[in-house]
Parts: structure tokens; sequence; C-alpha cells
């Protein structure tokens, strides 16, 4: 069985998946769109119309980054990227949750700033929150050691990504050279730890592409 995995090239989201089905050893071919552009095809597959969607063999397809991870740890359970004891699965749940929060304020203000007139208020309040994340990251990745042999879990994919898109977006011409987006110099322990997520092959795989997208044509 080969999977489709409908992505954008830059999609922090569709990375999360990709690096799930490396990690797991499941084949799988890209097909690669853009989502706000006039020609997609996501209505096809997803109510949300959003990517990443995932297309089995048979047609059917899975959707939404967060139902794709946990939709494949249950069908493909071994190598598992999540904990079974409780306190350890309660923790990865907890930095996971953070690492989605964290990219969906990060979108946040990355599409305000996309706006004719960019809201001020609003993006300090984006601003205090990826700060109060990553403070909170910085405690509890303290000890968190990454091991090359030894699966990693769907928190340290959500943070990793969300944070390694951050330094891609100015380059890629998504986002002004804003700030907040320099977190690397303000939280070592969170640099440690993306770094040895980073260097794992799966992540090489699958570093985010420049994709041809207007990003304040869809906010006008
Ligand atoms: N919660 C979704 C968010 C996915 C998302 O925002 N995808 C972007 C591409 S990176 C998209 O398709 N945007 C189009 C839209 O929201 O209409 C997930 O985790 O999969």
């Amino acid at each position: 069985m080969t999977f489709t995995l409908i992505n954008a090239r830059p999609s922090p989201f569709g990375r999360k998946v990709a690096i799930a089905l490396i990690e797991k050893g499941i084949e799988y071919k890209v097909q690669y769109d853009v989502p706000w552009g006039d020609q997609t095809c996501t209505p096809e597959y997803s109510p949300l119309e959003q990517l990443p969607i995932l297309v089995e063999e048979d047609g059917n397809c899975i959707y939404d980054s967060v139902y794709i991870l946990e939709w494949l740890e249950r069908r493909f359970p071994k190598p598992a990227l999540l904990p079974t004891d409780t306190d350890a699965l309660l923790e990865a749940k907890l930095r996971q949750l953070l690492g989605e929060r964290l990219m969906e304020v990060f979108q946040s203000i990355i599409m305000e700033n996309h706006r004719p007139e960019p809201s001020a208020p609003w993006i300090d309040r984006q601003e205090r929150k990826v700060k109060g994340v990553l403070t909170e990251l910085e405690r509890m990745v303290k000890d968190r050691v990454i091991v090359d042999d030894r699966p990693i879990d769907h928190g340290d994919i959500a943070i990793a990504t969300t944070l390694l898109l951050c330094e891609f977006l100015v380059p890629a011409g998504y986002c002004p050279d804003i700030d907040i987006l320099r977190w690397r110099g303000h939280y070592p322990n969170v640099a440690r730890y993306v770094d040895a997520l980073a260097a794992r092959p799966s992540f090489v795989a699958t570093v985010p592409q420049e994709m041809d997208v207007n990003l304040s044509a869809t906010m006008t």
C-alpha cells in the first residue's frame, strides 16, 4: 500500500505527517497543491479545504495533521511515536499541544502581517503567547534527550516543525523580519532540542521548500 500525501511545499502541518510516515517506515508519494489558489484540489478531498491530506490507495481520505498522526499511530503502531506510560504520554501530549497551538499563533501573526493594515495590539497579543509558550518549553525540554536510534514522539514533531518554520519564513519572503521569529538566541534548551531533531533523516528529507503563493492576495 502506498499513500499519497497532498501537501504544500512550505507547510509545517504537512511536514509533520511526512516525518511521522518516514519515522514509521511507511511508503508514500507526494502531490503538491496550493490550498489558497483557484486551482486547488483540496475541496475534492477534505471538507475543511486544508492540507495536509493523506489518501489511501482505495481513495479514502484522512485529513488534518493532528488526526492523521493519531490515525497513523492506531493503524501502524510500530515504531510507536507516543509513549505508553501514562505520565510520559500526558507530557508528550502537552508538548504536542504547545507545538501545535504555537504554529497557529505564528500563522495568525503571518496572516495579520499580510493584511492591508495589520493590527498592532493583535500582533502584540500573539507575540506574548509565543514568548509564554517558549518559556514553558524551555523548562519542559531541559532534560529531554533525542537519541538517533530511538523513536521520537508527536510532541517532538510538533515543536520542531513549528520552530524550524520560523527560520524559513523570512528568507522565503513569507513574513517580514520580525523579532519574535528569532527565538533561538533566547531559549538555549529549546535550541539544543530542536537542533537534535533537525538532524534526523526524517527532518532532513522534509525541509520546507518555497512555493509561489501571494499571501497578501488571500487577505484582501
Ligand atoms: N489544523 C490544520 C491546519 C492546516 C493548515 O492550516 N493548512 C494550510 C496549508 S499550510 C491550508 O491548507 N490553508 C488553507 C486554508 O486554511 O484555507 C492541520 O493541522 O492540518
